[in-house]
């Protein structure tokens, strides 16, 4: 990738921007010709992944272009200067506090701001506006994790590190596909000798890898813990001297898990005893026990309980603490951890203090401030009705896409349009979100920012800059402390680096603090700029007691609570409060995906990332694809009470009957209708306000498609295809998306008319500019080409999705020059095929051919193809290959390959008369 400004001179060491596992990555600068270019890969140095990187990390270099960058501060819909946009939204919120008290405004933030960011933000509302008004994406992610660990250790404290992963014997996976998630972790727990058993309905490419599977029902996660904890105590496995001594509320634990026999979980939880006692006896038998989990449990009405019931058992076997054990919970993004140290979450004060009166007073002490909020804010779903309601009528969103991530999605984007004010805070212009803001303001991105994050394991580093900020971007921080001076508190926000951001929170966490906080980094107290510029990664506490660090909390069986004991939590299993009906028959279970990261702001941008998945695929049981009468690769729409959304099916015989699963990451700006959380209603778990993402019900069906067109076109007009399709002014159009290339987009159509390419084109560019048009027609397919010197628009259309032509092929039309005969660009071409290693660009059949011919190991088709043998995020899925072979020896397989593009080889393609047409 070429780079204008890089900012250091020669390699750089920073943190991966995407998932909590927090990966050091290597900057490397390179002149080459005239231009400097820089290279990514993994920290060698780095404790979390010693020099790897999955897909995502590895196309980091990819995704600092400034394309779709916002880049200068937009007021209104015109571009502005940031003085003006800092006076205009200090006089807004001036104004409305003024008139409707400080709880009239909020701030909706996110676990990938950087510590320093989020630090200010923190301190401006809680600290000065007065209000605690003041939530993040965290809370749809980590919130539930956060009440178990509060409730068992009295603190918000993780206690294990990835090395734990390493030493165990047994890591049991709840509700986690790290192999797509955490990838780096995975392959870190795979390099070690633990057996691995996975919790979750569906079968992923986690499970593929497991020793053991449990299928369960969805939802029933606490039933199954609570079995075991009767389980333990029944047979003996108890660490009675360890819950005697370090723990408190045992028997009515155990009185509350009494009624959950083997024979009743196994019923509940959908299992045969066997597979559930073989469970039990590896949990109860291995002592080196790391139980990993995630949003399989923590997006949950009851969340916090299946979090505690977890917990439970750890504390029961005295499996805390202690090398290669412990109850594991795991952050999605890369500063999720931050954001609870500082205070991101509506409900806590700053550095791990609270609303009571102490804390409160404690501080405005130390941020010498008379002013901070005396209760907690609002948490995300109430935040959103707030501003529903004209509650909150003005509110800043930062480094997150509400429009797309919340449950009842559209419901949040009308309720943002309806807000009086909305200022949105993004590197990306065409966000969702952004679509519904008064006032833009440009952030720096990935490589331009500057601080520190917080990993799932503890561990504080550096995301350094190395570039130049775009345009006008400026750093959040800067923007918060710029709104911050412009309503008179630029006294307490006058930093000129995030080093002294970083020192003053490093000043807080200890202060007055004795021992009694768990986020303790007081060793940071003095640190200089230049020691905050060679800051190493290390894992908090680093106090006077922990000077380097600590690894693992609670060795000592001490916890932060006032008796120093930990707490059982008795659990009554709930089941979801979302309940299928007649009316809504499926169960909807949303995740991710491998290559893509969230609402795809960033990932979506780097072509190859898309070869993966490039279309939300809907999986779905082969039996309920036949009783709905889907077929593979059909566009089926899927519809709760909340909204609806649109994908392609995928037949998938690890989807049990009854469930399905959809994708998350897309939204209006790649296709319409397609975004999971639409689906969602707002139910939250009571007491960490997360919401219940994983059990939605549903009803599905085929969407009435007559026709499909596939069109390629240079950026220019892709814009404008854009807008008019958002308008859907045609109604015929029922669903489209729309894929990034290098130098233009691609976009596929369906229909419920027949595609006229010249006509629609012309209906979205008035004029329709002087191009040279060419039209062939085939009995399965319409096909056009529009160019000037160079090709403009490609468009094929036809009434069968597997005719059209080879996707991959077409896009590569836009790079080359137009050939004499332009018309030949609408002759076929092959089908495309199924990417399975991203890096080295090793598709499916590739690799079943491979298997055909013998080679019968993830090892040996990376020895041969080279797939697998770069990020290894693949490896997963190319065992799945295999299995899927070698067992469709045997007997023919349910989990059919998708399919895609077309078979017109074989086609009886009778040409017709090619149509020139030359506008007058
Ligand atoms: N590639 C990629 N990686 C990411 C992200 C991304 O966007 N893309 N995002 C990051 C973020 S922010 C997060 S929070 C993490 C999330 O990481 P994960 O939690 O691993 O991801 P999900 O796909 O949301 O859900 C995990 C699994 O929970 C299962 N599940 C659903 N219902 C139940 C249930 O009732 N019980 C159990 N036991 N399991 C259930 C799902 O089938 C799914 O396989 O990923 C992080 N990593
Ligand atoms: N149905 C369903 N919904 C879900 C989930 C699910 O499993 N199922 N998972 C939930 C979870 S766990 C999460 S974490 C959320 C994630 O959902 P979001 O947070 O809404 O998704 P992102 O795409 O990560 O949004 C981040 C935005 O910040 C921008 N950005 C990136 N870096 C910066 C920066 O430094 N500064 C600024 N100002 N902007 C920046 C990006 O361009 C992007 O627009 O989704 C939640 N929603
Ligand atoms: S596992 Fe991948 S996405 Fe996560 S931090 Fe490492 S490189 Fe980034
Ligand atoms: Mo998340």
């Amino acid at each position: 990738m070429a780079v204008k400004e890089f900012l250091s001179t020669r390699r750089s060491c920073t943190t991966c921007p995407y998932c909590g596992v927090g990966c050091g990555v290597s900057i490397n600068r390179e002149e080459r010709a005239e231009e400097t270019a820089i290279s990514v890969s993994g920290d060698t140095q780095h404790p979390s992944n010693f020099g790897k990187l999955c897909v995502k990390g590895s196309a980091l270099g990819e995704t600092i272009d400034e394309r779709g960058r916002l880049l200068r501060p937009r007021l209104q819909g015109e571009d502005c200067d940031w003085d003006t946009a800092l006076s205009f939204m200090a006089d807004a919120f001036k104004q409305v506090i003024h008139d409707h008290g400080p709880d009239s405004v909020a701030f909706y933030l996110s676990g990938q701001l950087l510590t320093e960011d989020y630090y200010v933000a923190n301190k401006l509302m809680k600290g000065f506006i007065g209000s605690a008004n003041i939530d993040t994406n965290s809370r749809l992610c980590m919130s539930s994790a956060v009440v178990g660990y509060k409730r068992a250790f009295g603190a918000d404290a993780v206690p294990c590190s990835y090395e734990d992963l390493e030493h165990a014997e047994l890591i049991v996976l709840i509700g986690s596909n790290a192999a797509w998630t955490h990838p780096i972790l995975f392959q870190r727990m795979q390099a070690g000798a633990a057996k691995l058993i996975v919790i979750d309905p569906r079968s992923s490419a986690t499970s593929e890898m497991a020793d053991l599977h449990l299928a369960i029902k969805p939802g029933t996660d606490a039933a199954l813990f609570n079995g075991l904890l009767r389980f333990l105590s029944r047979h003996h496995y108890l660490d009675t001297e360890y819950i005697n001594k370090h723990t408190r509320d045992f028997s009515g634990t155990l009185v509350a898990a009494q009624d959950w026999s083997p024979e009743l979980t196994a019923a509940t939880c959908g299992l045969s005893i066997e597979e559930l006692l073989e469970f039990f006896q590896e949990f109860a038998a291995t002592e080196k026990t790391v139980s990993f989990y995630s949003q399989g449990i923590n997006q949950s009405s009851s969340g916090s309980d299946k979090n505690s019931a977890v917990i439970n058992c750890h504390l029961a076997t005295g499996r805390v603490g202690k090398v290669g054990a412990g109850p594991f919970s795991i952050t999605g993004q890369p500063n999720a951890m931050g954001g609870r140290e500082v205070g991101g979450l509506a409900n806590t004060l700053a550095a791990h203090m609270e609303f009571t009166d102490q804390d409160i007073k404690r501080v405005g002490r130390f941020w010498n401030t008379d002013r901070v909020a005396t209760k907690p804010g609002t948490k995300a779903v109430d935040m959103f009705r707030a501003v529903e309601s004209g509650q909150i009528k003005a509110i800043w969103v930062m480094a997150t896409n509400p429009a797309v991530s919340m449950p009842e999605a559209n419901r949040v984007t009308t309720a943002l349009k309806k807000c009086p004010l909305v200022i949105v805070s993004d590197c990306i212009a065409n966000t969702d979100t952004a679509r519904c803001a008064d006032l833009l303001l440009p952030a720096t991105g990935w490589g331009e920012k500057n601080g520190t994050v917080t990993n799932a394991e503890r561990r504080i580093s550096r995301q350094r800059s190395f570039l130049s900020p775009s345009g006008e971007a400026r750093h959040d921080w800067q923007a918060i402390c710029g709104l911050a001076q412009q309503m008179g508190y630029g006294e307490h926000f006058n930093y000129l680096h995030p080093a002294d951001i970083f020192r003053e929170h490093a000043q807080l966490s200890g202060f007055e603090n004795n021992g009694s906080r768990a986020f303790d980094i007081s060793a940071f107290a003095n640190i200089d700029h230049s020691e905050y510029d060679a800051l190493t990664p290390v894992q908090w506490p680093v106090n006077e007691e922990y000077p380097a660090g600590c690894k693992r909390l609670f060795t000592s069986g001490q916890f932060f609570t006032r008796d120093q004991r930990a707490r059982f939590t008795p659990i009554t299993p709930q089941s979801p409060q979302q309940k299928t009906s007649e009316n809504y028959p499926l169960c909807l279970n949303t995740g991710r995906m491998r290559d893509q990261w969230h609402t795809m702001t960033r990932t979506g941008r780097v072509r190859k990332l898309l070869d993966h998945s490039e279309v939300p695929e809907i999986q779905i049981n082969p039996q309920d694809a036949s009783s709905y009468r889907i077929s593979e690769g059909a566009l089926i729409e899927l519809c709760s009470t909340a909204g609806k959304m649109i994908g392609r099916a995928v037949m998938n015989g690890g989807q049990n009957p009854g469930e399905v699963f959809a994708p998350i990451h897309w939204s209006e700006a790649f296709a319409q209708d397609a975004k999971a959380s639409a689906l969602a209603a707002s139910v939250v778990d009571p007491y960490s306000g997360q919401p219940e993402y994983k059990q939605i019900p549903i009803k599905v069906s085929a969407l009435a498609v007559k026709h499909y067109a596939t069109l390629i076109c240079r950026e220019d007009f892709a814009e404008k295809l854009w807008d008019w399709l958002q308008q859907a002014t045609d109604s015929s159009i029922l669903h489209w998306y729309r894929v990034p290339l290098n130098t233009g987009y691609r976009y596929e159509i369906a229909s419920s008319q027949p595609i006229h390419g010249r006509e629609l084109v012309s209906k979205i560019l008035s004029p329709e500019p002087r191009l040279f048009w060419q039209q062939l027609a085939t009995p399965n397919s319409q096909r056009w080409i529009a160019y000037d010197n160079a090709l403009k628009i490609l468009i094929f259309s036809g009434k069968n999705w597997h005719q059209l032509p080879s996707r991959s092929q077409l896009e590569k039309y836009l790079d080359i020059d137009l050939p004499e005969s332009p018309a030949q660009l609408l002759h076929p071409i092959k089908p495309g095929v199924k990417i399975v290693c991203t890096c080295l660009q090793v598709s499916r059949p590739q690799i079943e051919d491979a298997i055909a011919q013998g080679l019968n190991s993830v090892e040996t088709l990376g020895e041969v193809l080279g797939c697998g043998t770069s990020c290894g995020s693949c490896k997963p899925e190319i065992a799945s290959i295999i299995r899927t072979a070698n067992a469709s020896e045997k007997t023919p397989s349910i989990a059919a390959p998708i399919k895609q593009g077309s078979t017109e080889k074989n086609a009886n393609v009778q040409r017709s008369v090619v149509q020139a047409f030359i506008p007058e």
